[in-house]
């Protein structure tokens, strides 16, 4: 099995993921103990899907019965700029679950060609009851930082996570022991709407969730200043973000709404914006959304900050 996980690596490497860990298919009791926290605390409301049933995200085998193993990669996403609203930088390019499920899915027939007869392999990015981040440090591939986030050493933080479940029992890599925040607390005095506490988010004050994941804006959204469509304060006033490494992924090419200010999606017609949207990561907030929130910030609504410039400028 040595052989198969070095032969898994490589082959994660030459489809561009820039780093690639195994993990026990095993419940982390720490890390589930402290979603539990989140969920009671109410620091999730509004996320049903994390919420309502709990024990779905208890044990990795809720999304493959038989798994043995947990195959976690990063794929970086980094545009070479550490912020340009009003669009959040993973949102740039193609819709990364689909550029992602392409990879994983060739991953996934080598390891049925190699594994043998009965061999079974489930990918995920993002949408399965899978706690990506805690499997992913325990993987070897980074820490978890006091904005929440898995920062890898070698890369920072503009990653995306994307793994693969399988009854193959792989070896595992060392988890990543050390929180290499230190004193640090940039990301926590940065963020505009007080989201942030040392290693816990609360998504009723976040702007990612207001303008990626609410169903409408409704009462209760803080000032959302220049953003659009996601946030990225709080990494880009991460130090460890200073070397992060480019992407050098073709579909991740910024698709040409990145140079649209708010002035231009406030009169972009919604039939433009639903087809623009379509293949990329935008599609998850609906085009009248979007467009309704660019209306009221073109009409100086929401605007009532410009979080952060002065932060990540220093
Ligand atoms: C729900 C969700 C959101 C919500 C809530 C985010 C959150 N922090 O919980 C919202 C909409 C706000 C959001 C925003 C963003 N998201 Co999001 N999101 C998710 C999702 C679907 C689930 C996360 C989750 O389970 N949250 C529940 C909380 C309780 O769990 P947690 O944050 O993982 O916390 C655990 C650890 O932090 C640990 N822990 C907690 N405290 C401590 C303390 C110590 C000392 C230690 C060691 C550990 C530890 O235990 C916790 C429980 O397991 C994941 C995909 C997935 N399936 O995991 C993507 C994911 C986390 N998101 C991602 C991204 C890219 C973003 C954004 C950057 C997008 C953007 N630019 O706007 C922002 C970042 C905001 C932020 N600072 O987190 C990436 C992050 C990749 C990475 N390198 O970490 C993920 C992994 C998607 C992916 N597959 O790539 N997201
Ligand atoms: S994404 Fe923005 S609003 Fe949310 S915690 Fe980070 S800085 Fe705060
Ligand atoms: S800004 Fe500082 S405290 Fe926040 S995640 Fe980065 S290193 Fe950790």
């Amino acid at each position: 099995m040595l052989a198969l996980a070095q032969q898994v690596k490589a082959l994660a490497q030459g489809l561009g993921f820039e780093a690639c860990g195994i993990t026990p298919a095993e419940p982390l009791i720490e890390a589930y103990e402290r979603y539990l926290q989140a969920v009671f605390s109410g620091r999730l409301t509004g996320l049903r899907y994390l919420t309502e049933n709990p024990t779905l995200r208890q044990h990795p085998r809720t999304l493959l019965p038989s798994a043995q193993s947990l195959i976690l990669c990063l794929k970086s996403y980094y545009q070479g700029v550490r912020l340009h609203p009003p669009i959040a930088q993973y949102a740039w390019g193609e819709d990364y679950h689909r550029v992602l499920r392409r990879k994983l899915d060739i991953i996934s027939d080598y390891l049925r060609r190699k594994g043998g007869l009965g061999t079974e392999v489930r990918p995920f990015v993002d949408t399965a009851p899978i706690l990506e981040k805690p499997y992913a440090q325990q993987a070897g591939l980074g820490w978890i930082g006091k904005n929440t986030l898995l920062i890898s050493p070698k890369l920072g933080s503009y990653t995306f996570i994307a793994g693969l479940a399988t009854n193959l029992p792989l070896p595992p890599d060392a988890p990543l022991a050390k929180d290499l925040c230190g004193t640090c607390q940039r990301c926590v005095e940065a963020c505009p709407t007080g989201a942030l506490e040392p290693y816990k988010l609360d998504v009723r004050r976040c702007i990612a969730y207001w303008t990626i994941e609410a169903p409408a804006l409704s009462e209760g959204m803080p000032p959302t200043g220049e953003w659009l469509f996601g946030c990225d304060i709080c990494q880009a006033v991460c130090p460890w973000n200073r070397f992060a490494w480019p992407h050098g992924e073709i579909a991740f090419t910024p698709q040409p709404y990145v140079a649209w200010d708010v002035g231009t999606w406030a009169a972009a017609p919604k039939s433009q914006v639903r087809r623009m949207v379509r293949l990329s990561a935008l599609r998850r907030a609906r085009p009248e959304k979007l467009l309704h929130l660019a209306r009221q910030k073109h009409n100086g609504k929401h605007l009532e900050e410009r979080p952060g410039r002065e932060q990540v400028e220093r």
